[in-house]
């Protein structure tokens, strides 16, 4: 009993080491680790970014020779590879730890339970699964990265309870208040890449930048531009804040290709026409290592997005307003189904409150 007490409150500790990194470490996941001896914490470690330090070498760099007979709390199982970083679980036996706890094992398919393996064929005492969901709910844009090379796509949108996205008029500032808009700015931090289509780069001329209360990374920014319509004097080409890709088709405007090369923005085609190919280009996407994507619209992108079965999770802010207008854009604009019995479906929805605005998340799932 004592034990399981003792053992939850250190792996919250590693979890919660692990939630401060996330959005900092690309394709790689959030791991945290906290060693533990004689009930004194003697080695804390969070993985902080791609090709450095994984969170036990740290922690267990803090304990020292005290860490052997020490307990290590890990999030993650303790890596069995050459990556970028030697192999954690030999690091874990050097070290003469005795006992490793793990919350969930690492789908990694080059590790995938190997780490668990080698640590317990080396006599040490190892427990599995402890807070594994909390581990995994972290990581889920890693867990479909590295099982998949595609990345883990979230949809964010900003609506009237009628989900609009603007009125008639095209007025859209703002339709969620401060509260979301802040929200917002963090899920920026924490995908790679933020994606929109040319008629919202058109329609706003946004940054796409990250604007928290707080220091953030801004992501890469994807344009999805079958024609090349994306003008050389938008912020997104000019003010060089953040890398652009824009996504088009093989038979867009050569001249204008070279020029929005030259000024620095990186053109993929993906397909033959006349519209972006969005499976092929989640696959090369997949290949340059952008391993999640924030989906900010608009309609006809999302719309599109979501027939192709291509959206993983969607994060839907609604504003207590309803402007209506028949003309006015949509948060979702495509075919759609003939029958309620088809309709897209989320699973483990969850409904909040960001300030007055309401925010529902969920999984769609693809039948
Ligand atoms: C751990 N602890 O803190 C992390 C792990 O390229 P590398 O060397 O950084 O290896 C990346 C892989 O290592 C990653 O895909 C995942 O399987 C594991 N990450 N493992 O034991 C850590 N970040
Ligand atoms: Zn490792």
């Amino acid at each position: 009993m004592i034990d399981i007490l003792n053992d939850e409150y250190y792996m919250q500790l590693a979890l919660e080491l692990a939630r401060k990194a996330q959005g900092q470490t690309g394709i790689n996941p959030v791991v945290g680790c906290v060693v533990v001896k004689d009930g004194r914490i003697i080695g804390v470690g969070t993985h902080l970014k791609r090709g450095t330090g994984h969170a036990e070498v740290h922690a267990l760099k803090m304990a020292g020779d005290e860490a052997e007979g020490a307990t290590v709390y890990v999030t993650l199982e303790p890596c069995s590879h050459h990556g970028k970083t030697p192999p954690c679980c030999e690091r874990i036996i050097e070290a003469k730890a005795s006992r490793v706890v793990v919350a969930t094992e690492d789908p990694n398919p080059q590790v995938a339970g190997r780490g668990i393996k080698r640590l317990r064929e080396a006599g040490i005492d190892v427990t599995v699964g402890l807070l594994g969901d909390k581990s995994n709910a972290m990581n889920e844009k890693f867990n479909k990265y590295i099982t998949t090379r595609l990345p883990f796509v979230t949809l964010k949108t900003a609506s009237t309870l009628d989900g609009k996205i603007a009125s008639r008029t095209g007025d859209s500032r703002w339709v969620t208040g401060a509260a979301a808009r802040e929200q917002v700015h963090t899920l920026r931090h924490q995908h790679e890449a933020i994606m929109v289509g040319i008629e919202t780069v058109l329609a706003d001329d946004p940054q796409l930048t990250t604007r928290a209360a707080v220091d953030a990374i801004d992501p890469v920014r994807i344009i999805v531009d079958s024609k090349l319509r994306l003008p050389l004097a938008a912020r997104v080409v000019t003010d060089r804040s953040a890398r652009t890709l824009v996504l088009a088709t093989e038979g867009a405007d050569e001249s204008k290709r070279t020029d929005l090369e030259q000024a620095g923005v990186e053109v993929i085609a993906c397909g033959a026409g006349p519209h972006v190919d969005l499976k092929l280009a989640m696959l090369k996407l997949g290949e340059l290592e952008i391993g999640s994507i924030l989906l900010e619209g608009g309609g006809r992108l999302n719309g599109a997005m979501l027939a192709a079965g291509l959206i993983d999770k969607v994060i839907l802010y609604y504003a207590a307003k309803i402007i209506g207008g028949s003309d006015a854009p949509g948060t979702f604009t495509f075919d759609g189904f003939a029958k309620m019995a088809d309709a897209i479906q989320l699973t483990d929805v969850h409904v909040e409150l960001a300030g007055a605005d309401i925010c529902v998340t969920g999984y769609p799932q693809y039948g």
